[in-house]
């Protein structure tokens, strides 16, 4: 019945498509969510385009097609400050003020999104940054290669003499993309830098780029390696305190400035996976962070010195960036900025927040997020992150008592908070449409959306999103694709790592699971068990004050309630606590039970966004949605592999049998039979009404 409903639904979704003869319109992957931009717009367009930062406007702006006219113009507003605009629009004049070329970058872009979207008339409104520094950290190497990068090889390029024609073009489009989203700040290469990144020949590259994205707004970064005075110059060492290497440090500051007047500063992951750092010399964060600072403080640069910090000593992971960087509260110069990852661990499906965001007091502090899906499927996977984003965004730390939320402690409005930032690791490669997965662009764009406005919620960033990259979408199926990228993250966490689990991917990748994996003689920490913990007993980290009392590093209530198994949040529930496979859960099912339910779900919601997908077809460029298509046939595979993988290992633990409440045909979706509204109810054996 319930197919036979659907069938008849799908038909007359057909027929009225047809008859109303939907012109599909071609879609460009390079051209991420600027499709089919007008290019017959008769408004007139009133700006005095001396600059290239303003003829950039004046050349965006000719795709306006909503209004009759726009005045653009620079005046004095100090509440708009260095990139804030206003729009006024009265009927169908326009006028965009602000006090910088760059706020009438951000205005103009703004008026373009209201053209696809916000009813497609443009609104009148004022509006400012969430973040001063709203970056973007590339991964790449100088070789080519991007870490943890699923979109093709590095954009940058370090051959030849100067940058080719079609390098400068696709920059071009990487800076108008990341300025039309707000995005100001980049940082070209890899944490885990080469010393070479600071060598003359590489600087002048880097200088050219950096004259590419200047106009768009856009500062350069570089990430630098701890070491480089020794290599570059043969230091004896790098001690942050020793005279002749900082004046090293010095120098190549000023040797960068002068070529690169405006370049925002250094990342630096130090101490970390193998990097070296000031703790080889006996020193500290703060000894090496202010060491770097200080060479930059006279031209207004910026140090972001990463939290990401473990080692293989007897503390748990979870608790040692807090460890290392709390008792230093208050001691980081003011041009440092403390990076830290939204989890304790890394970049997970799901974690709970950093515990740090909650204890440094005095200390400038951004929130890195990783746009790449290291852990989320690759590009693979239908993995909207922006849900994750706000999740952390909204996590209340209690630092200052109850609404000390993540965002509020890092935004430009938060107290002791010169300049603010927010981070977001990259997703970009040479692909031709850019992340590997059209829906990943998405990720981009949401990203960029949440710096600047960290309450637009992700509903309306999926929205503004398909609306200009899908343009022909109806609503109807404007919904059903917000609605899959609305659960797609929550559907990932279900078939990954439910209820808190985390990190039991496979060695050699990140993209498959191996809870089971035993490398004989690696890093305890580099191994799954290390943060399953199944056995006989039950499954999850003891992270309770009965275990390793992780949970003592979040300020009350939360270390309380994260402490005790009855009031922790069981989306945390095996991140926290060690769990009898019997524990009752607040379902009433078992703990084993739950999990294989959950795996179950989110397995069957990968089957119903190949179902949903198929929904849109008839308004989607063709090859977008065999692309799309084979990929979201890809993700649901991979979920069964996910299901079965942890499920038959859990089980030898559990000694359980798997429950299951869906039955999940792989090969024939057109039968689709997992009523996901039903889900709850629906029997195991369950086909269709
Ligand atoms: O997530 C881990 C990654 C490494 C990465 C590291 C980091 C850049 O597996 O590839 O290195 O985190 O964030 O420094």
């Amino acid at each position: 019945m319930w197919n036979m409903r659907k069938a008849v639904w799908a038909a007359g979704v057909m027929a009225l498509a047809a008859c109303q003869q939907v012109k599909v319109p071609s879609y460009d992957g390079e051209m991420l969510w600027f499709q089919n931009m007008a290019n017959d717009s008769k408004t007139g367009i009133a700006i005095e385009d001396s600059t290239a930062t303003l003829k950039i406007v004046r050349e965006e702006l000719k795709q306006l097609t909503i209004a009759d006219s726009v005045i653009v113009r620079l005046a004095e507003d100090q509440q708009l400050g260095n990139e804030g605009f206003e729009i006024k629009a009265e009927g169908r004049i326009a006028s965009i003020t602000a006090q910088t070329e760059t706020g009438l970058l951000y205005g103009a872009y703004a008026v373009l999104r209201d053209q696809k979207s916000n009813g497609k008339q443009i609104v009148s409104r004022r509006e400012t940054p969430a973040y001063d520094l709203r970056m973007l950290n590339h991964w790449d190497n100088l070789d080519g290669t991007v870490e943890r990068g699923y979109a093709g090889k590095s954009i940058w390029h370090w051959d030849g003499d100067s940058i080719n024609e079609a390098d400068r073009k696709r920059y071009e489009l990487y800076a108008k993309a990341n300025a039309s989203i707000g995005i100001n700040a980049t940082v070209i290469n890899n944490v885990n830098a080469s010393p070479e990144m600071l060598s003359e020949d590489i600087l002048k590259r880097v200088a050219e780029i950096a004259d590419i994205l200047r106009p768009y707004g856009i500062k350069t970064f570089l990430s630098v390696n701890f070491s480089s005075p020794i290599k570059l110059a043969g230091t004896v060492d790098a001690d942050p305190l020793r005279a002749e290497v900082r004046s090293w440090w010095k120098d190549k500051a000023d040797e960068i400035y002068g070529m690169i007047p405006d370049f925002g500063g250094f990342l630096v992951k130090a101490n970390s996976e193998g990097l070296p750092g000031p703790l080889d010399y006996g020193r500290t964060h703060v000894d090496g962070a202010n060491m770097l600072a200080e060479a930059l403080a006279p031209h207004n640069g910026v140090v972001l010195w990463r939290a990401f910090v473990y080692s293989p000593t007897d503390a748990d992971r979870a608790k040692q960036a807090y460890l290392e960087f709390q008792p230093y509260d208050g001691q980081f110069a003011d041009n440092v900025i403390i990076q830290i990852k939204n989890g304790p661990i890394d970049f997970q499906p799901r974690e709970p927040f950093s515990p740090l965001f909650g204890a440094l007091k005095k200390t400038q502090m951004a929130a890195e997020l990783q746009i790449t899906q290291e852990y989320t499927g690759a590009s693979n996977h239908l993995c909207y992150l922006a849900t994750m984003w706000a999740e952390t965004l909204e996590d209340d730390t209690y630092r200052d008592g109850e609404g000390s939320t993540i965002a509020k402690l890092t935004t430009s409005k938060a107290a002791n908070v010169k300049k603010s930032a927010i981070a977001g690791v990259a997703n970009i490669g040479d692909d031709s449409n850019w992340c590997g997965h059209p829906m990943a662009q998405a990720n981009w764009y949401a990203f960029g959306r949440m710096a600047w406005n960290t309450s637009i919620t992700p509903d309306s960033i999926a929205e503004e999103w398909i609306r200009q990259t899908m343009p022909a979408v109806p609503l109807h199926a404007e919904n059903t694709l917000k609605d899959m990228m609305m659960e797609s993250r929550e559907a990932v966490v279900d078939y990954m790592m439910p209820l808190g689990l985390h990190h039991i991917f496979a060695w050699g990748h990140h993209y498959g699971p191996e809870p089971w994996c035993d490398i004989p003689g690696a890093r305890e920490d580099w191994m799954p068990r290390y943060y399953h913990k199944a056995d006989s007993a039950g499954l999850g980290s003891d992270r309770s004050p009965s275990g390793s009392n992780a949970t003592a590093q979040y300020n009350e209530p939360l270390a309380s309630q994260f402490a005790d198994i009855n009031t922790c949040p069981e989306k945390y529930i095996l991140w926290f606590h060690h769990v009898d496979w019997n524990h009752r859960m607040q379902s009433g099912q078992t703990l084993w039970n739950e999990l294989c339910l959950h795996y179950d779900k989110g397995m069957a919601m990968t089957g119903h966004f190949v179902a949903s997908w198929r929904r849109i077809k008839p308004y989607v460029d063709g090859r977008l949605w065999s692309d799309v298509n084979k990929k979201l046939e890809i993700q649901r595979d991979d979920a069964r592999w996910w299901h079965d993988a942890c499920l038959l290992y859990f089980q030898t633990f559990s000694g359980e049998p798997i429950a299951q409440k869906t039955i999940y045909s792989l090969d024939n979706m057109m039968d689709f039979h997992i009523n996901i509204t039903n889900y709850e109810c629906a029997p195991k054996g369950y086909r269709g009404e």
